[in-house]
């Protein structure tokens, strides 16, 4: 962990396993959302436009799901990282806000945030507002401007990521000299090809999970187990080594 605690700038590069022990279910772990639920349906444009309400009243109760709960000792040992480690970047996959509630200054959102919601005709840039009475009920939501349906502003199936965050999160990726990639199952793409970036650049890389996964044959070490058990344990290494 030497090679981790001598860091100058850190990448953690994190996934829906991070926040597992918060309480919100992974993708495609057996009782993962994506075991129950079909993704071209709850998780594409297409599926939106076809049917609406599911798709909107689906991302309403993970939001008010992701309201109830909170961060987990994995993400506030990540947010801790950074009064070890001179730059310390988080890029997620997820998108429940719960690195930025647990004190990570730096969190690029690959995949957008449930609580923005945008224009589904992209009628204007800016996040478009949804009034609180439809924030709590399961009701669609209009454009203000255009009149066209509201839907969560994050990155569906066959979307383009954020421009300027991918650029930000491929930039990290090939400039860090250390990245942590924790409680991702490295397939969804182009967000599983940053570790492949940091390790061709020659970042020391490691992984946290409790299983093996696609990224596990480029990471320098990988630790199994939890996040929420094994990452405390390692910032608490950290520490003593530049103790
Ligand atoms: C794009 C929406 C192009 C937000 C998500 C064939 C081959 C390769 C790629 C493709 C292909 N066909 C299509 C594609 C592209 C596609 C893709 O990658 N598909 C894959 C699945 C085959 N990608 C896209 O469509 C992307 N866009 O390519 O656009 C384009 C170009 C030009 C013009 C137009 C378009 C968009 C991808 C984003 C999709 N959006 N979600 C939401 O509702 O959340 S994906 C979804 O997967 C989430 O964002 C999630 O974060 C992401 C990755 O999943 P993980 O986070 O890794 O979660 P998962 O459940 O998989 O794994 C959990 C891990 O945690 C496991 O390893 C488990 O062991 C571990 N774990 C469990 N408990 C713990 C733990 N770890 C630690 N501690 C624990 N306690």
């Amino acid at each position: 962990m030497g090679l981790l605690a001598a860091a100058r700038h850190l990448v953690v590069f994190t996934g829906a396993g991070v926040s597992r022990e918060s309480g919100i279910p992974t993708f495609r772990d057996a009782e993962g959302m994506w075991a129950k639920l079909d993704p071209l349906v709850y998780a594409t444009p297409q599926g939106f436009r076809r049917e609406p309400e599911l798709v909107w009243s689906w991302y309403q109760w993970r939001r008010r799901k992701m309201g109830e709960v909170a961060p987990n000792p994995a993400h506030y040992a990540i947010a801790e990282l950074e009064r070890l480690i001179p730059r310390v970047t988080v890029v997620t996959q997820n998108i429940d806000g719960l690195h930025q509630r647990a004190g990570s200054s730096d969190v690029l959102e690959l995949h957008g945030s449930i609580v923005r919601f945008k224009c589904f005709a992209g009628c204007r840039g800016d996040p478009t507002p949804v009034p609180p009475p439809l924030l709590e009920s399961d009701e669609l939501a209009h454009c203000p401007h255009c009149g066209a349906l509201v839907r969560p502003d994050v990155v569906w199936f066959n979307e383009r990521l954020p421009a300027a965050v991918w650029e930000m999160a491929a930039g990290v990726a090939v400039t860090c000299d250390a990245m942590l990639i924790v409680g991702t199952s490295g397939v969804v793409e182009p967000a599983a090809s940053l570790p492949k970036y940091a390790a061709h650049q020659g970042a020391f890389l490691v992984e946290v999970n409790p299983e093996e996964t696609p990224l596990t044959a480029i990471a320098d070490v990988t630790l199994y187990g939890r996040a929420g058990e094994v990452l405390p344990r390692l910032v608490e290494r950290i520490r003593a080594l530049k103790s």
